[in-house]
């Protein structure tokens, strides 16, 4: 397993099984303090060979996740699951102590009206996501989208997949490779989001596309109903020109 917390924790040989998996035990836990939602993040990916696992093993490309999940941790408490046939959602009944399937193939809007990105950062963004976020706030014709921006991507991306809209998280002047990290956060919340419909990129192609080189890389990300995030890929195009 590779999580946030270490680079690599092996499981004992007796007990070593066929996977690997990228894990964020606490995406967010900035905003525990204040009583926020928070989440964990994991893909499995199935270890390639016989050897013994190293690092380099977690670095797959999305293209070979078998699972993706999170669990949020918010008003309830929430694991939402695929393993490569749709997106299905489960949540905690604490009455019986189990996780109840609510939410059956989940999938996200084609086109949402919200918008989500830390808007503190307005003066490091690159020219394509300043125009899309403006033409967001105050279109040329049709109505403006809403702002809604959490800090905890886990709560973020699961707004996003029940209402529709975009998450970015992109790159700036001062972090050319964004926030967010590859593995246990991108390439996931990607594999999920792609499962119920919707589409993940870096900007330039798709997250799932991306082949890791290190353990916390991180990835500019563009995540959400397949039309919003089309929509800026393709702003981000007319600036690559
Ligand atoms: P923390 O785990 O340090 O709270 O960071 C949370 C996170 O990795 C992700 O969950 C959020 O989407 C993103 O960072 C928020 O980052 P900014 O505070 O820079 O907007």
């Amino acid at each position: 397993m590779v999580s946030q917390c270490r680079s690599l924790r092996k499981v004992e040989t007796d007990k070593k099984g066929k996977y690997i998996v990228a894990f964020d035990p606490l995406d967010g836990s900035s905003n525990i303090d204040c009583l926020v939602s928070v989440g964990s993040i994991f893909a499995i990916m199935k270890k390639e060979d016989n050897t013994i696992p190293t690092a380099k093993d977690a670095l797959q490309p999305g293209t070979k996740v078998v699972a993706a999940g999170y669990a949020l941790y918010g008003s309830a408490t929430m694991m939402v699951i695929s393993v490569g046939n749709g997106v299905h959602g489960f949540m905690l009944d604490p009455s019986i102590g189990e996780f109840i399937l609510t939410d059956k193939n989940m999938t996200v809007p084609a086109k949402g009206k919200i918008y989500s990105i830390n808007e503190g950062y307005t003066h490091i963004w690159d020219k394509a996501v300043k125009e899309y976020i403006d033409n967001k706030k105050d279109p040329a014709k049709g109505t403006p989208y809403n702002a809604r921006y959490i800090g905890s991507m886990v709560a973020d991306v699961h707004r996003t997949i029940k209402y529709g809209g975009i998450f970015i998280y992109p790159a700036t002047s001062s972090s050319p490779k964004g926030k967010l990290r590859l593995l246990y956060e991108c390439i996931p919340m990607a594999f999920i989001m792609t499962q119920a419909g919707g589409l993940a990129s870096n900007g330039k192609i798709p997250i799932l596309d991306i082949q890791p080189t290190a353990i916390h890389e991180r990835s500019p990300i563009f995540l959400g109903s397949k039309d919003d995030v089309q929509e800026v890929l393709d702003v981000i195009k007319k600036y690559d020109k």
